[in-house]
């Protein structure tokens, strides 16, 4: 295994890449989905299985982490990695996102964010300094900068002043975060839908060179074509030879658009939480198994997967579960889901290297407007 982190591209078609991050803790293979473990687990979801999907890397969240069970004390445990059981690589996103939606009471100036706790109502304050020393108590392996997300709509100066503020913060965290070749510090492109703002953020940050850039802001609030439009507007200023991670994203079909626009890793709560509330990610399209139609329908969601939950089990039984409230039918859910999403993405994987990336985008899609058999 390599001792520092690295990124090499073994194929392109179009704009799409194929690549492997590689570090300490593991190689990460991209195009690349990254489940979300928020609080130090994948909810509904054993690592193991989570591991035997695909999974090469999961995310976690600071914002969360830090309230419960506390930064320092993970740090006690012998950081997260040893706490959950999962010895692969972990991002973690900074915390000023999560701040932003789940937090009551906030205050964001250039010092950082002060803000109430979802979880007991006391008072915080995390600088981008704090947020790189958070992650490192943590023992992320790929740590983001601390950022602001303008939620769109939003009015130019307000999209303007965040993304600068996000700049300055980016330069802050790089100081913070020092050298540590095993490990990465990415930055996050802000700039909403504004063309120009993209473009001055990506350069600004490519100026910074730093071991990875993520593209934040988008899926905020704005239709998928802005979002597509933004990461074509926003990939030709960035370093080519480096990640790109579009955070937060998104459906199948973001992800196999944005995979065509250059994106090379995605995060999004969309397999697990949709899982939980009875929505299954198939071949076929989505099912929402809550439906009455799948009342008495024997059929598996796919008989055809190598995942047990979307083969063996009935979508009657799916169904009921669902309708009872039983956990389990949440974890298989969530299991069908994170399977699907890692299929999609090895099958994606393999498109590139073998130079079909279009003519997959095209049955892929053709499969989920066809529906159910
Ligand atoms: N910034 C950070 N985390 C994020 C986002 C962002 O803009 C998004 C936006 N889709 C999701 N998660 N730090």
């Amino acid at each position: 295994m390599t001792e520092r982190f690295e990124f090499k591209l073994s194929a392109t078609d179009g704009k799409a890449r194929r690549g492997e991050v590689s570090m300490p803790r593991g190689a990460i293979r991209t195009p690349a989905f990254m489940p979300v473990g928020t609080v130090g687990t994948v909810k509904a979801m054993y690592l193991d299985q989570v591991r035997d999907l695909g999974a090469d890397i999961i995310l976690g969240n600071t914002y969360h982490l830090m309230l419960r069970p506390g930064a320092e004390r993970v740090a006690r445990l012998g950081g997260l990695h040893e706490l959950i059981r999962w010895p692969y690589p972990i991002l973690t996103d900074s915390g000023g996102f999560q701040v932003m939606s789940l937090s009551g009471l906030r205050k964001l100036d250039e010092q950082g964010v002060t803000f109430k706790s979802h979880v007991d109502g006391s008072l915080h304050h995390m600088s981008p300094e704090r947020s790189i020393e958070i992650q490192g108590l943590l023992d992320s392996d790929i740590q983001m900068q601390l950022d602001e997300c303008v939620r769109l709509p939003a009015e130019p100066k307000e999209i303007e002043r965040a993304m600068e503020m996000s700049y300055r913060w980016a330069e802050r965290c790089k100081v913070a975060f020092g050298d540590q070749p095993g490990k990465a510090m990415f930055g996050i492109v802000q700039g909403g839908d504004i063309p120009e703002l993209r473009v001055r953020s990506a350069q600004a940050l490519t100026g910074l060179d730093l071991k990875g850039y993520a593209i934040g802001g988008l899926a905020v609030g704005e239709p998928q074509a802005v979002m597509l439009d933004m990461i074509d507007t926003t990939c030709p200023h960035l370093p080519f030879e480096k990640p790109r991670y579009l955070m937060g994203v998104g459906t199948p079909d973001d992800i196999l658009k944005s995979v065509a626009h250059g994106i090379d890793m995605f995060d999004c709560v969309m397999p697990t939480r949709s899982g939980r509330h009875g929505l299954a990610f198939t071949r076929h399209g989505r099912i929402n198994i809550r439906n009455a139609r799948h009342a008495e329908d024997m059929r598996p969601l796919d008989e055809l997967s190598s995942c047990p939950a979307s083969r063996d089990y009935s979508r009657a039984y799916l169904h009921h579960l669902v309708r009872s409230n039983e956990s389990l039918g949440g974890m298989l859910l969530t299991w069908n889901n994170l399977a699907y999403y890692q299929e999609l993405m090895a099958g994606i994987r393999s498109a590139i290297e073998e130079g079909r990336y279009a003519d997959f985008m095209a049955e892929t899609q053709e499969a989920w407007a066809r529906g159910e058999a």
